[in-house]
C-alpha cells in the first residue's frame, strides 16, 4: 500500500463534511442535546498548541456523542474585544476593527485545519454590533432589576497614559507601561451586583459534581465567606477625635480578645482621617500608603507599617484596659469595617506588626500538650486548635466554646441602645467593576443628562455602536476624544448630553456568548428562552485552569442575572468542566546565551543521549529545561507547521497520547513522529486486512474457533474501556488501549497462521475488529478513520456512523482457558470465567463439539477438574 497522505486527504474530508453540513446542529432535533463548549479564542493572529489541544479534547467528545446518539451542539466563536486591538492600533496604524477581523479570518482557516466537528453557522465575535447589542439591552435590563448600578470607586490612575489600571497593571506603585506613579482616585463606575448572590454562588457549588474540586475550591475562596463578630469598641474620649466615640471591627476570632495588643484601621477609615487633620506626619503616612494601592499583592508583599494615631479604644470586657489605635498598612477599606483588634500570638501578621512596634505578646490559646505555664510565641503566631488560658472566663474553654461564650455575652451587652456585639457574615467578593476607559469594547448603553442624570438609551437606539473614525495619537480613551460620537440629546428632556464612553470589562463579553451560541441567528432578543432552556447548560465545558476564578465566576453571575431578567431558565452555565493542562516543550540556549527555537535545530540521539545542533552553523546548542511554550523561551511549535508537516490527526493524536489532559504534555518532536508512525501503521494494517474481508454488515459468530473469539473479546474490550475513557475524558488512557488493540489486530494480520485468509469465522471477526476500530480512532483522527472506513468498504461517513453496540457477554472480565481430555486425551480447550464454578466449567465443557464426538453419545462418569489447570472427562 500506498503511504497515508494526510495532505492529500484532510482537505478533502474536510470539504466533504463542510459541503454535506454534517455538523451543523438543529435545535429541534428530537434526540437527547449534549452541549460541548472550549473557551472561545481571543483573535490575536494565530492560533497556538494550547487551542489546538483544548480544541481537540473539545472534539473528541463532540464526537463520540455524536456517535452515541445524542444532538451534538459544538459552535465556535470569537471573544473579540480587548487591548490588544488598541495597541496594534498604536503600534502599526491599523484599525482595531480590520486588525481583528483580520486576524478572525486567518485563524478560523487555520482552526478549519484541524478538522473540528464543529458548527460554524452559529459563528459570531464579540465585536460584532449584532452581539454586543443584546448585551447592551441585557444592560439595561440589569440596572432596571437593581443588578447593574453606577457607584463611587477607588481606582488606579495613571497620569500620564490617562488611563485606569487593573491591579496587575501597577507595578511597584507605577503604571507598567508609562512609569508614572499611580494615582488612586474615585471615580463613577458601573458595577455589577455579582455580591447580591454571593451565598447562592456557593452554596451552588457543591451541586457541580462534574466540576473540579480544585476549581471549586478556588471559587470557594474568592468568594470568601466568614463568620464573625461584628464588635463596637467605645473609644477613649480623652483621645478621641472630635464626634467620634466608638470603633467597629470585624472579627473572625473573638474568642482571642483577651490576646489583643492594639487595634489598627485602614489610611481610609474615617477615624483615620479625622486623627489626621491635627497631626501632619500621620497624613503624610496616609498619604503615602493610599499612594501604594490596596491590592492584594501589594498588601501581602510589603512590610506590615503602622502609625500610632494617638486614640485609646476600650476592650468591651475590661473598661480600664485601653488599646492604641494604629493607622496600618495592612488593613483593607473594603473588607469588614476597615478595622481589627490585633491579636499577635495567633495571628502572624499582627505579630509581625508588634514585633516591629515593641507591643508584645500573650497567647490566648494553648496547643495540646503545652504547659500553659512556659507556652510562648515569639516569631511564629500559632492559629491551631487548643484551650483558651490567660482569658478570665473563657479558660480551659477550646476555641470554639470561647467564640460563642464572647458572642453570647457581646451580644447581650449594650451601649447607647444598640448591642456591643453582633454576629456577622461577610464575603470577600466584591461587585464587579465593569467601566473600562478603553475604545475596543461593548459601550455602556447610557447618556448623562446634566438634567436628568443617567438616562437609558431607549431600545429602538440599541446598539450603540462603535465609531469607526477615530484615532490614537493621544493617551486616554479614543472614544473620548472622538469629535461628534458622544454628544447627544437627551432622551428624556432633548436637551444637550453626553454618551457614557465607558466601555465594558471584556469578561462581560464572555459572560454569556455560551448561551448566545443557542440561539445566535435571533435579532430581536439576546436568546430565544425556549431554545436556550433546551440546549443549555453546557454539558461539557473545557478551558484553561487561567480562567478558574473569575471567567467562572462572571458566567454564573450572569447567568442568575439573565434568569432574573428572563433571558434563561436556569442558574448554572456549565454542568462539566474541565481544566486542561498547558502544553509544554523543551528549550534551547546557544553558545552566546540567546534562546534557540525547536525549528532551528536538529537533535540527534548517541545511545542514551540527545545532542542538539543548530541548523545552521551546525554549533551545538544546550538542550535545557522543559518550559511553557512562550515566545520569549523561543520553544513554541507553530500548530501550521506540525499539520503542514504530519497532518491534523497526527497532532491531534499525540496531544492526547502523553499525559493526562488535567496535567502538561511535553511536546517533542520524537513524540509526534511516534504518533505519525502510528497512523501509517494503522493505515497500512486496513489496507492490508480489507481484501481479506467479507462484506460490511458480516456478522462475527459467538461460538468461532478460539482466534475469532479472542479477537472479538478484545475489539469489544476496548470498545468498552474506550468508551468509559472518553466519557471521563482521560483520553491518554484510550489511546493506550487503542495501540493495544492496533498490536492485537497485527497479530492476526501479519501472523503466521494466516488464519484471515483460510478461516471465515476468523475473518468475520476481523471485519468487526476493524469497522469497530475505525470507529474509535474517529474521534481523535477523523481523517484517517474516513479514509480507512472508505477502505473498509463503506459507503457512508464514519463520522456519521452511529457507536458500536457493544456484546457484554464478550466483556468476560477475567477468563482462563483450560485443556480438556476426554480419557487423558487431548480433545480441545475451554474458555471460561476465572471464577467459574465447576458446574459452569462442566456444562461448558461438555458443550464442546470435539467433546461431544469423542463422548460418542455415551455419557461421562466423571469430570474431573483441576482448578486453574486442566479438566479431564472420563468415560
Ligand atoms: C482578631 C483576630 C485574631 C483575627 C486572630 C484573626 C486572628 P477572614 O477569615 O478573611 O474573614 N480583618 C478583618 N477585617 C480586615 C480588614 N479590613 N483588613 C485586614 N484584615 C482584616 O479574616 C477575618 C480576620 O481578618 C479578622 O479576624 C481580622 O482579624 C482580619 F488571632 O480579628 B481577626
Ligand atoms: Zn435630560
Amino acid at each position: 500500500t500506498e503511504r497515508y497522505n494526510a495532505r492529500e486527504s484532510e482537505p478533502r474530508w474536510q470539504k466533504l463534511w463542510d459541503e454535506r453540513a454534517i455538523f451543523a446542529t438543529r435545535n429541534d432535533d428530537p434526540r437527547p442535546k449534549y452541549y460541548v463548549l472550549e473557551m472561545f479564542p481571543y483573535p490575536s493572529g494565530r492560533i497556538h498548541m494550547g487551542h489546538v489541544r483544548n480544541y481537540t479534547m473539545g472534539d473528541v467528545v463532540a464526537r463520540y456523542m455524536r456517535a452515541k446518539g445524542f444532538n451534538v451542539l459544538h459552535p465556535m466563536g470569537w471573544d473579540a474585544f480587548g487591548l490588544p486591538a488598541e495597541n496594534a492600533a498604536i503600534e502599526r496604524k491599523v484599525a482595531p476593527k480590520a486588525w481583528t477581523y483580520d486576524n478572525i479570518a486567518a485563524m478560523k482557516k487555520q482552526l478549519q485545519t484541524m478538522g473540528l466537528s464543529l458548527d460554524w453557522s452559529r459563528e459570531f465575535a464579540t465585536c460584532d454590533p449584532s452581539y454586543y447589542k443584546h448585551q447592551q439591552k441585557m444592560f439595561l435590563d440589569f440596572m432596571k432589576a437593581g443588578l447593574a448600578e453606577r457607584e463611587k470607586r477607588k481606582i488606579n490612575w495613571d497620569p500620564v497614559d490617562m488611563t485606569v489600571l487593573a491591579n496587575e497593571q501597577v507595578i511597584d506603585g507605577r503604571g507598567w507601561r508609562s512609569g508614572a506613579v499611580v494615582e488612586q482616585r474615585e471615580m463613577n463606575q458601573w458595577v455589577f451586583k455579582i455580591t447580591k448572590y454571593s451565598q447562592d454562588l456557593l452554596d451552588a457549588l457543591d451541586t457541580l459534581d462534574r466540576w473540579p474540586d480544585k476549581v471549586r475550591l478556588m471559587q470557594r475562596n474568592w468568594i470568601g465567606r466568614s463568620e464573625g463578630l461584628l464588635i463596637r469598641f467605645a473609644l477613649d474620649s480623652a483621645t478621641a477625635p472630635g464626634g467620634e466615640s466608638e470603633l467597629k471591627v470585624f472579627t473572625t476570632r473573638p474568642d482571642t480578645l483577651f490576646g489583643a495588643k492594639f487595634m489598627a484601621i485602614a489610611a481610609d477609615h474615617p477615624l483615620a482621617q479625622a486623627a489626621a487633620l491635627k497631626n501632619p506626619k500621620l497624613a503624610a503616612f496616609i498619604t503615602e500608603t493610599k499612594r501604594l494601592g490596596t491590592a492584594q499583592e501589594i498588601i501581602d508583599t510589603a512590610e506590615k507599617q503602622g502609625f500610632d494615631t494617638g486614640i485609646k479604644a476600650i476592650h468591651p470586657f475590661d473598661p480600664d484596659w485601653k488599646l492604641p489605635v494604629y493607622v496600618a498598612n495592612f488593613v483593607l477599606m473594603e473588607y469588614g469595617t476597615g478595622a481589627i483588634f490585633g491579636c499577635p500570638a495567633h495571628d502572624q501578621r499582627d505579630l509581625d506588626f508588634v514585633n516591629k512596634y515593641n507591643l508584645g505578646n500573650t497567647p490566648v490559646v494553648c496547643p495540646e500538650g503545652q504547659d500553659p505555664k512556659t507556652f510562648v510565641i515569639s516569631d511564629t503566631a500559632y492559629d491551631g486548635e487548643g484551650s483558651m488560658i490567660n482569658s478570665r472566663f473563657l479558660d480551659g474553654m477550646t476555641i470554639d466554646e470561647a467564640k460563642e461564650d464572647v458572642a453570647k455575652r457581646l451580644e447581650g451587652a449594650t451601649r447607647g441602645n444598640a448591642p456591643v456585639g453582633e454576629r456577622q457574615v461577610n464575603f470577600r467578593l466584591r461587585d464587579w467593576g465593569i467601566s473600562r476607559q478603553r475604545y475596543w469594547g461593548c459601550p455602556i448603553p447610557v447618556i448623562h443628562c446634566p438634567k436628568c442624570d443617567v438616562v437609558a438609551v431607549p431600545d429602538k437606539d440599541l446598539p450603540v455602536v462603535l465609531p469607526e473614525d477615530v484615532t490614537f495619537d493621544k493617551p486616554g480613551n479614543a472614544l473620548d476624544h472622538h469629535p461628534t460620537w458622544k454628544h447627544v440629546t437627551c432622551p428624556q428632556c432633548g436637551g444637550k448630553a453626553t454618551r457614557e464612553t465607558d466601555t465594558m470589562d471584556t469578561f462581560v463579553d464572555s459572560s454569556w456568548y455560551f448561551a448566545r451560541f443557542t440561539d445566535p441567528w435571533n435579532e430581536n432578543a439576546p436568546t430565544t428562552p425556549a431554545v436556550a432552556n433546551h440546549m443549555m447548560p453546557v454539558d461539557q465545558y473545557i478551558g484553561g485552569v487561567e480562567h478558574a476564578i473569575l471567567h467562572l465566576l462572571y458566567s454564573r453571575f450572569f447567568t442568575r442575572a439573565m434568569k432574573a431578567t428572563g433571558h434563561v431558565g436556569m442558574d448554572e452555565p456549565f454542568a462539566g468542566m474541565f481544566t486542561q493542562g498547558m502544553v509544554v516543550h523543551e528549550t534551547y540556549r546557544k553558545q552566546d546565551g540567546t534562546f534557540a527555537s525547536p525549528a532551528e535545530i536538529s537533535i540527534e540521539t548517541v545511545g542514551d543521549k540527545r545532542r542538539a545542533t543548530l541548523l545552521t552553523t551546525k554549533e551545538p546548542v544546550e538542550i535545557g529545561s522543559i518550559e511553557k511554550m512562550s515566545k520569549s523561551k523561543r520553544n513554541t511549535v507553530d500548530p501550521d507547521d506540525i499539520i503542514g508537516t504530519y497532518g491534523a490527526d497526527t497532532a491531534r493524536w499525540f496531544m492526547l497520547s502523553d499525559s493526562p489532559p488535567d496535567r502538561d504534555v511535553i511536546w517533542s518532536e520524537e513524540g509526534v513522529q511516534g504518533a505519525s508512525r502510528f497512523v501509517q501503521r494503522v493505515w497500512r494494517l486496513v489496507n492490508t486486512a480489507a481484501p481479506h474481508l467479507p462484506k460490511p454488515g458480516t456478522p462475527a459468530g459467538s461460538d468461532g474457533p478460539e482466534e475469532a473469539l479472542a479477537l472479538r473479546r478484545i475489539a469489544h474490550r476496548t470498545l468498552a474501556d474506550i468508551s468509559t475513557s472518553i466519557e471521563r475524558l482521560r483520553f491518554n488512557t484510550a489511546i493506550a488501549k487503542l495501540y493495544a488493540f492496533v498490536g492485537a489486530l497485527a497479530d492476526v494480520v501479519d501472523g503466521p497462521a494466516k488464519s484471515l485468509e483460510t478461516n471465515p469465522a476468523v475473518a468475520a471477526a476481523a471485519r468487526e475488529a476493524f469497522d469497530i476500530l475505525a470507529r474509535l480512532i474517529s474521534p481523535m483522527m477523523p481523517h484517517l478513520a474516513e479514509q480507512c472506513w472508505q477502505v473498509l468498504g463503506h459507503s457512508g461517513l464514519v463520522s456519521e456512523a452511529e457507536w458500536p453496540e457493544i456484546e457484554p457477554k464478550l466483556l468476560v472480565d477475567d477468563t482462563i482457558t483450560l485443556p480438556v481430555q476426554v480419557n487423558g486425551k487431548k480433545r480441545s480447550d475451554v474458555t471460561v470465567a476465572r471464577n467459574a464454578s465447576n458446574g459452569e466449567i462442566e456444562a461448558a465443557v461438555l458443550a464442546i463439539d470435539a467433546v461431544k464426538s469423542a463422548l460418542d453419545g455415551k455419557s461421562p462418569r466423571k469430570v474431573i477438574i483441576v482448578p486453574q489447570r486442566i479438566v479431564n472427562v472420563v468415560v
